[in-house]
Parts: C-alpha cells; structure tokens; sequence
C-alpha cells in the first residue's frame, strides 16, 4: 500500500469520510509538495490538494496523483473552495488536524461551513510517519552522515578564544558544504559552565582551557534530519568531568542496548534514567531520553517518562541522556537510531569517548 492508500484505509478504520491535512510535514509526506502554506483534502474518492497561485506549479509537478486546486482572489477564498469540494463530492463529515489549527483557520474554515461536520482528531498521518520506509531511512541516514562529517570537521576550529557564536558559525557553514539541503535546527553551542544549560543559544562567550564545549546539531537531506550531541574538553579534564563523561556515556551505552521492537518508550527512558538515579545524578537529567525525527526534527515516538508507546520496526529516534550542574556544566551525548528487530542500527557514528582538544 501507498501512503494515501495506507490514510485512506485508517480513515476507513476510524469510520472516517474524508481528512483536512493542514500540517506542513504531513502534507509533505502525502503528497510529495516541499512548500508551505497549502492543503490537502484526501476521502475515498478525492487526492486534492490545494494552493494559490505562487505554488500550482510547482505543486503540478511534485504532487503526483492529486488534483491541484488553485484558491484565492480573483478566484474563491479557502472556504468557498473547499465548500465546492464538499458539495462536488457530497462530503458532509471532514476530519481535520486538531493540533495544528490556529484559532484563525479554525473560525474560517470549520465555522464558516456549517454544513460540513468537521471531527477533531490526532496524529492520523503523524502515526505514518513514525515508520519509516527504506527511502527515508537512507535520506536520514546521509543528513546523519552529513553531521558526522562536520563534526569531524569543527574539532579543528574549536580552541581558547574562538566563541559560541564563531563556533556555530562554522557548522552551519560546515554541514552546508558536506551537502545538506539546510541545517537540521538550530545548533547548540555550549562551552564552559554555559553547557549546564540543556538548549542553550550560542553567545559571545569565549572558550577557555578546561571547558567542556556540548554540540547539538543536525542536517536535513531531503527533507529528513538528523541529530547528534558531542561534548568534548578543551584542553585538560579534570576527575569530575572525567566522572560525569563516564556515567553519561554508560547511560547513553544501557539505553542504546536496550532499544528494541516490542520495548515501551518508558522503559528505554528508564533504563538510561536508572542508571543515572543510580550514579547520584537523578535531579540532573531532567528531559525525556530522546524523540522521534523524520520530516520534523522532534516527532512521535517520544521517550520519555510519560509516553504510552511502544516502539516498532522503522522507528527514528535519538538517544540523549545528560547531566547538567548548575554553576558547574553538564555533558549531553546523542546518537540518532533507527529501531531493528534485533535492536538498532545507529546512524551517527562520531566517536563518543572523550575528545581532548589539546
Ligand atoms: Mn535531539
């Protein structure tokens, strides 16, 4: 089965006639389009997706097997048209995104067609997406590729006096030229007694002898990203930093192991929470263990504490334990995996014992 097959048949499942798709990844994913700002409206007997006039072309080209609907002045507004596609095709009952309609969308579309029975739901193409077919393993599996190599790269430029922001600097520019389409997010550079902040933003902070300097970064290839933390020493470790290195990397080792088909998120959680708790560290790990990514960079299936899932074959998730001090520093080490039946193939392969910067 195709992708819209495999919606159509959950939405069939779920005694669903027809979804709104309004969320750019899932749109993506459906249907091919690399835009923004666009529709997509998918029931047993209608592929339509739904753009203005800055994207038919290009929506023509890339979306096959839909029929491009173009909407906006002096054409109909969003409403009308969609109101046209429910009469022309005797649709009376729409799912559509609940987490990903503004108030704005919301008081347009679904109040403003009252005829239509518009139904909340949640994660119906997200659930797709959690799976990842051979294709998009490879596509996540070069972007991981992509931020080996950088990284590779960047432990030339790292030394006393460069800063956060010089650092990041260069690998944004590093992850370009190995052939990424962009960047995966927004990196984190963070050096010194800054690396206790989990997602801190690079400043003009120096590098100084002694630091740890942690590195959180990404590419995207085609659409995919990936995801990696390092940290590393500049200059000499002393036994704490050696101390808190040892039990994160352990963690991260106990949780990787114990990735699986079949294993709940929490317990993947637990192990590498455990063995922090363990260590005397349990109030210094205070995010989940990792995430799902894909077309997103944060997507289902989340590991965490709180999570009901269970993992599958062709999930996409990162592994990224950390211990953080306040006043001191912290380490974070993150690995993006993909799910086997006999555990996992991980896809960033930079080295995790400690890097001296000499
Ligand atoms: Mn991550």
């Amino acid at each position: 089965m195709n992708r819209i097959e495999r919606l159509k048949a959950r939405l069939k499942a779920e005694k669903l006639e027809g979804v709104l798709l309004l969320n750019d990844s899932n749109i993506r994913y459906m249907s091919g389009f690399t835009g923004s700002d666009s529709y997509v409206l998918i029931s047993d007997d209608v592929n339509a997706f739904i753009t203005d006039s800055r994207y038919t072309e290009q929506a023509e080209s890339e979306c096959k097997g839909f029929e491009v609907i173009r909407w906006g002045k002096p054409l109909l507004g969003l409403n009308e048209t969609i109101k046209e596609l429910c009469t022309k095709y005797g649709m009376t009952k729409i799912a559509f995104e609940k987490e990903h309609v503004t108030y704005g969308i919301y008081e347009k579309l679904i109040k403003e067609l009252p005829a239509v029975e518009w139904i909340p739901t949640s994660e119906l193409v997200e659930q797709l997406r959690s799976i990842k077919d051979e294709e998009e393993i490879e596509c996540i599996r070069e972007a991981a590729q992509i931020a080996d190599q950088a990284f590779a790269e960047i432990l030339k430029y790292i030394r006393p006096g460069v800063t956060e922001k010089d650092i990041e600097r260069e690998l944004q520019y590093l992850i370009k030229k190995q052939g990424a389409d962009d960047i995966g997010f927004s990196s984190i550079v963070a050096s010194g007694k800054r690396s206790s902040l989990p997602h801190a933003i690079p400043s003009d902070k120096k590098i100084e002898k002694g630091d740890f300097v942690t590195l959180d970064f990404g590419a995207t290839y085609r659409g995919y990203r990936s995801d990696m933390t390092r940290t590393v020493i500049v200059g000499e470790a002393d036994d704490k930093q050696r101390e808190i290195y040892g039990i994160v990397k352990a963690a991260q080792a106990a949780a990787s192991d114990f990735i699986k088909a079949g294993v709940s998120c929490k317990a993947v959680d637990d192990s590498a929470r455990e063995y922090i708790s363990n260590a005397g560290y349990k109030e210094c790990f205070g995010h989940g263990l990792g995430h799902g990514l894909g077309l997103d960079i944060h997507e289902e299936p989340y590991l965490s504490p709180s999570s009901e899932k269970v993992l599958d074959f062709g999930n996409v998730v990162t592994v990224e334990p950390g211990i953080y001090l306040p006043n001191w520093g912290g380490v974070r080490i993150e690995d993006t995996v993909v799910v086997g039946e006999n555990g996992i193939e991980v896809l960033t392969k930079s080295t995790k014992e400690l890097i001296i910067i000499g």
